[in-house]
């Protein structure tokens, strides 16, 4: 498994609160203070503290398994994973059924520990494992003419209770720019703390856009479509008003129900808090994607 970092948080984050301690005693009696802010274990890091295995894996929003935020991992467990193949068409060079292990065959798995942001104004920091997005299209050849991607999570009726009552309108269906999907930061989650991505979390492959409110993140992919045309989102479906296509992160404007200019951390024993929401989740690099645009418009 190959690893590269690509964002601002590194694996030092990852490192338990303990060691992390020790380590940075470590540091600072061999390397000084530059070094150690150098390799990202500079005070500000303890913010980005990755939250833990059990708290990713039980506070979940996954609709088809339930409106609650236990009921995914009470009731993704019905999820059949395997065997798994994603469809891929529309404006592309190869379109087709792929089996998920021919798709991914001899791309980078990636270690990323991003902010996560809910719409709802709670977040967590998580350790994904997974592939950029750009190196699936890449490998499937985007033709000139495509402007979005758009994206299906699978239905099965039988082993999901929330499509059963029907509390949205599956299946659950995402999308971006071109240029939002092929920026490096936009990862396709195969793992979280090197483990095969649990079920609640959209297993077998997921999509993570940290600048993004988590509900672009879509679970448990199924159809990648390369299209001309901006492609109809979920939530936005369900209530226009409240949730736009583009939903990036902005304390700035806020939900007509509620204030985005803070967030609830989940977990963090000691660290809990609420602290302030940063413009694009902190992912500044992504800023120029969105320049001569109102973000207040397009939401
Ligand atoms: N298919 C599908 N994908 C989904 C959702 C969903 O209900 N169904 N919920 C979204 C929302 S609102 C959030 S906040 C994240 C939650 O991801 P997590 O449970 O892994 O933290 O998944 C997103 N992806
Ligand atoms: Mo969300």
């Amino acid at each position: 498994m190959a690893y590269r970092w690509t964002n601002d948080l590194t694996v030092a984050d990852v490192t338990p609160k303990a060691a992390y301690l020790n380590r940075r005693q470590i540091l600072a009696g061999t390397m000084g203070l530059g070094a150690i802010a150098a390799a990202g274990i500079a005070e500000g890091a303890t913010d980005l503290e990755p939250n833990t295995f059990e708290e990713i894996t039980s506070y979940n929003n996954y609709y088809e398994f339930g409106t609650g935020k236990s009921d995914p991992a009470d009731n993704a467990g019905a999820l059949v994973t395997s065997p798994w193949s994603i469809k891929v068409d529309g404006l592309v060079d190869n379109p087709g059924d792929y089996a998920l292990d021919d798709l991914l065959d001899g791309l980078t798995v990636e270690d990323r520990i991003y902010r996560f942001r809910c719409v709802e104004a709670w977040s967590m920091v998580i350790p994904w494992n997974g592939i950029e997005l750009a190196d699936i299209l890449n490998k499937v050849g985007v033709k000139p003419e495509a402007k979005y991607v758009a994206f299906e999570t699978v239905v099965q009726p039988e082993n999901m209770i929330g499509v059963q009552r029907r509390v949205l309108d599956f299946p659950y269906v995402e999308g971006l720019r071109i240029d939002e999907a092929m920026h490096p930061l936009t990862l396709m989650a195969t793992g979280i703390y090197g483990e095969p991505i649990p079920n609640q979390n959209g297993a077998p492959i997921r999509l993570v856009v940290p600048w993004k409110y988590g509900f672009k993140s879509i679970k448990s992919i199924v159809r990648i479509s390369l299209t001309d045309q901006e492609p109809p989102i979920s939530w936005n479906k369900a209530n226009p008003r409240e949730y736009g296509f583009y939903s990036n992160v902005n304390p700035e404007v806020d939900h007509p129900r509620w204030s985005q200019a803070t967030e609830r951390r989940i977990g963090g024993g000691i660290f809990a808090s609420r602290q302030d929401t940063l413009m694009f989740n902190g992912y500044d690099e992504v800023a120029s994607l969105y320049d001569g645009m109102d973000l207040r418009e397009n939401f």
